[in-house]
Formats: structure tokens, sequence, C-alpha cells
């Protein structure tokens, strides 16, 4: 089989760049592992799984049309309601008869003579292509942290991220749940409210805010239909590339007296969403100033949670922010319950599984099923897994063996024709990723058109230009408290994994820059 452009994964990323290549008349070819399309709306299907940015603004913008005729229920949308809209989107535009479901791309080796991609599945078909787009998500690959034993348990085993297509009966069992990030935080109250018996194993507690999520206003949506296009205009200009309701407020929490921060806080609490970091300007670029927010939700958390001494051991000690915001509805309520206890594993490490359960600081807990709500092999878990191989035979995770490294998150040197969608190095997870993914798929449809325009054969990153750009992601956290805490934008929760942070701050300089390149000519590139 013979493409123009094969594309790996079927979530929001391949489902647009296959709509973009076909736009430009080109032969294309998406594979995807799962059954069905939606990506991460696939496959994390665990109670309580939504989106933490609103459904009008995590929705696909190239189409206005589309945008005007989907009607979203909630606020924030649940998984559900995201994959029908994934399903949708596939019928919508016709996508499906190019897509290859449960196939696992194993391989895909570049032919420096033919100066194409050849693609193999993991059940050996193959195809070649001259371009090859890793739409293979940032969150894809399941951590699951080796636990001794695990292979005698008798209960039931789930991750968030792996999660059965048939609703799980949690009803008169006692669940364990490790982890205590966004998916753990979003299924606990719902486990909560099924199990006979909850025991939660937190090895860092969590800073979480309300969603306030409910039925969607409907004024509301009107009014942004109405002008769709400059709301999605007034979003790309925000950091993240969301919440231009709310734009973030550029004083100085230091510079505030304690009860306008307070006030400030209260607000944004109240709003619900992921705004609070907006509060004042330097949150995440000042120690001092993060601990006033860090401090606030502590308030919040000890005003809940009636125990005191439980209290405590709920208050997140890290900077608010370096690890991402949590987004709940009824997380720390879910600890007045009678049936929910948290297990500190700071204080009880998590030593391993026995036939019947967990075993944690010397006490035996009996489980019928274990939730691992331990997160992914981020950002470059998904591209490790796959035997890239580019000019010489040279393996990506050989050239990424010290940590990612990429010109814009979506190239790599050594690696013609290979564009990453929300690649390390980009906005990707820092972002609404709808809007980047949309950014990068508009760049490397346009950047195909041109290369074809113009009779180049290949286009590939530069040494030098990927040099520098690492340097300058890199300089661009340290100004932060992000490096500052043992994250996944990190790769701090993969044993062994290299730490280097790895998304992008800031959309609208990114975007900029990514044009300005294409306007250059492909500035940082070789073109052949
Ligand atoms: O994963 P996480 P997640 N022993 O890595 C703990 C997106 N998302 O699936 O912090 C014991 O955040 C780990 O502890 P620690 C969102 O971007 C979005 O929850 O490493 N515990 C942590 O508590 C999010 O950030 C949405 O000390 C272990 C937890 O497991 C990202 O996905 C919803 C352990 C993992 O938290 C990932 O979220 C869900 C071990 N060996 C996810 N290893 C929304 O849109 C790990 N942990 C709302």
């Amino acid at each position: 089989m013979k493409f123009d452009v094969i594309v790996v994964g079927g979530g929001f990323a391949g489902l647009y760049m296959l709509h973009r290549a076909r736009g430009l008349g080109l032969a294309a070819r998406v594979f995807e592992a799962g059954s069905g399309v939606g990506g991460t709306w696939y496959w994390n299907r665990y109670p309580g799984a939504r989106c933490d940015v609103e459904s009008l603004e995590y929705s696909y913008q190239f189409d206005e049309r589309l945008q005007q005729e989907w009607r979203w229920s909630e606020r924030f949308a649940a998984q559900p309601e995201i994959l029908r809209y994934a399903d949708h989107v596939a019928d919508r535009f016709g996508l499906r008869s190019d897509i290859q479901l449960n196939a696992r791309v194993a391989a895909a080796h570049f032919d420096e003579s033919a100066r194409c991609w050849t693609v193999r599945s993991a059940d050996g078909q193959a195809a070649t292509a001259r371009y090859l787009v890793m739409a293979t998500g940032c969150l894809s690959v399941p951590n699951r942290p080796a636990l001794p034993g695990l292979e005698r348990y008798a209960g039931a085993v789930y991750h968030t991220g792996a999660w059965p297509h048939d609703k799980v009966d949690f009803r008169g069992l006692r669940v364990g749940v490790i982890g205590t990030g966004s998916s753990a935080v979003q299924s606990i109250p719902l486990i909560a409210a099924e199990a006979k018996e909850l025991h939660v194993f937190q090895r860092t507690a969590t800073y979480s805010v309300p969603a306030h999520n409910g039925p969607l206003d409907s004024a509301y949506e009107a009014r942004v239909k109405a002008d769709y296009a400059g709301f999605r205009a007034r979003n790309s200009q925000m950091p993240n590339a969301f919440g231009s309701n709310l734009p973030r407020n550029e004083s100085s929490a230091l510079a505030a007296t304690p009860a306008e921060r307070q006030r400030a806080f209260e607000a944004r609490w109240r709003h619900g969403g992921l705004f609070l970091l907006g509060a004042f300007g330097d949150l995440i670029l000042d120690a001092q100033a993060n601990e006033t927010a860090a401090e606030f939700v502590r308030d919040k958390i000890r005003a809940t949670v009636r125990d005191p001494a439980l209290a405590e051991r709920l208050l997140p000690r890290q900077r608010i922010g370096c690890k991402r915001l949590c987004l709940d509805s009824g997380y720390y309520e879910t600890f007045n319950r009678d049936n929910v206890e948290l297990v500190d594993l700071n204080d009880a490490p998590l030593e391993g599984a026995t036939p019947q359960g967990l075993r944690a600081g010397g006490r035996d807990y009996a489980l019928d099923a274990i939730v691992f709500a331990t997160g992914f092999d981020a950002m470059t878990g998904a591209l490790a897994r796959i035997d890239i191989r580019g000019r010489g035979g040279r393996a990506l995770r050989e050239a990424w063996a010290g940590g990612p490294r990429s010109y814009l998150g979506l190239a790599v040197a050594g690696f013609p024709n290979l564009f990453t969608i929300t690649g390390p190095g980009s906005p990707s997870v820092l972002t609404n990723m709808l809007v980047s993914i949309e950014q990068h798929v508009n760049w490397i449809a346009e950047c195909i058109a041109q290369l074809n325009a113009r009779g180049h054969a290949t286009i590939e990153a530069l040494p030098q230009a990927q040099d520098a750009w690492v340097a300058h992601v890199n300089a661009v956290a340290e100004r932060t408290v992000y490096p500052l805490c043992n994250s996944w934008y990190l790769g701090a929760n993969v044993p062994g994994k290299p730490r280097v942070f790895m998304p992008l701050l800031g959309f609208p300089a990114y975007a900029k820059k990514c044009e300005e390149v294409a306007t250059a000519g492909y500035e940082g590139f070789a073109l052949a």
C-alpha cells in the first residue's frame, strides 16, 4: 500500500490531519490501535472522566457549520459525549474509509534512497508514504508502576487510561485507588459513592479546584455562537489558548493586600475551572507569590474536610500548578464519607500486592479491585514505543535517550518528512489541546502543500535550529515554578525517564514563531 501521507493515531489530531490531507488531494491513511476513533476519549472511560476545558472551547473550529450545529449538554463535557463528538466528526467528514482500526503501528523506517517511510503494524502489514505524521497523543501510554506480587493478586485490576468499555460495577466491593492526579480526583467521588469501601493510596497530595460543572447555559452558548470566530481568536491570544472570558490578571500577588488576594482567589474559585492561577501574573513565576495561592487552596481543604488530622494529610505541599491543577466535583468532600480511607504512602510506603489486596506500611488492605490512576508515560511514551528510524537507521529512541529534542515540537533532525502533532517542545499539554492540534495540523498541511508546489521531496529540521529551540524551551520553563516538582511534564513519574521539561509555555508567541518560520521559507529546516 502506497500513500502520500500516513497518520499514526485516530484521535482528534489524526482525524483532522486526515481531513486536511484529503483536502490537499493527497492519498492518506490513518492507522489507529483502538477499535474506534477518539484517542484519549476512546481509552479513558473511567467513572467521572470529563474534560477540564469548557466544551465550547474544547472542540474543533475548522468548520463553522460543525461548531454551530453541534450542541454540548454540559459546561465541561463528559467522556461519552466527547467520544460521540469524535465519532460525529469522523462520519460527518466521511473519514472512516481511510482509517484502519485495530492497527497498532510497531515500526516506521525512513528509506533514504526512495525518500519515503515504510510503516509496519504489529500484525505485519506494511505501507509506505512520503510523509509520516505522528498523531499519537501526549497522554496515551498508561504508566502502571511495577508492583511486586501483582501477578498473584486475585481481584480485578484496572487502569484509568485503559478502562473497560462496559460499566464496571463497584457496588458492594472493597476498592483501592492508587494515585491522586486528575484521573483519580475525577473518579474517586463516583467510586466512593458506589463501593462498600474505598482506600485511596496517596503519594503526593493534590491541588484541586471545583469545576462547578452543570448544564451548558443556552444563553451563553448563543452569545458564543453569534461570534464563534471572534471567541476563538480571543482564546488563541491567551497563554494557554483558552479562557478569554476570564483572562489572567497581570498584576503581582505580592503587591496585593491579603484581602485583595483573598477576593481575587475567591472569585476564581467560585467561577470554577482552571482559572485560579490566572488571579495574578506572578503565581507561576515567583515561589512566594505561588505560595499565596497554594495556601488559599489549603484553607479550602481545611474548611472542607471535617477531621483536621485527615485534612492535614490531604494538604499539598509542592508549588501549586507545577503539577497540573486538577478540577473536581466533590473530591475533598469525599474524604468525609465513612467508607473512604486515605492511606498516606509517605507514612506507609506501598510494598506490593498480595493475593488478597495491597500491602502498605506493614498493613494488609483486603481489596476486590485495584484501580491504577497512576497516569501516563507522557509526551514521549507513544513515540518511544514505535521503532522509528530516520537517516542512517538511527532510532528516535536513541536520538532522544537524554530527553526529547525537536524543532518547534514538530520535527526532529535526522528524521526527514516526519511530523509530530503536539510533540514535546510545543505548547501542547499546557494548552487547550484542540487549539494546539489544529494549529499543528494546519501548519503541517500548509508545509506539505508548499513542498509539493515547489517541487521539494523532503524537509528536515536542522540540528542547530533544533539545539536552539530545545535551549529556548528550557529557558522559558526555568523562569517559572514548573521545573520545581516531580511532574509528568518533566517525565519524573516514570522511573528512569530523563528529567526534561517537555512542553513549551505560551501559545501565542509559539504560534507566531511557527508562522514566521513558514513565511521565511521554512527557516531552520533543510528542504531538498
Ligand atoms: O495522572 P497523573 P492522571 N506509587 O500523573 C501517582 C490529563 N487528564 O491520569 O504525584 C504511588 O497526574 C502519582 O503520584 P505522584 C491531565 O493533563 C485530564 O491523573 O507522582 N503513586 C499521582 O498522584 C493530567 O494531568 C483530565 O507522587 C503513584 C498519580 O499516580 C494527566 O492527564 C482528566 C505511583 C498520577 O497522576 C494525567 O492525569 C484526567 C506509584 N508508583 C487526566 N506512580 C481532564 O481533562 C504514580 N503515582 C480533567
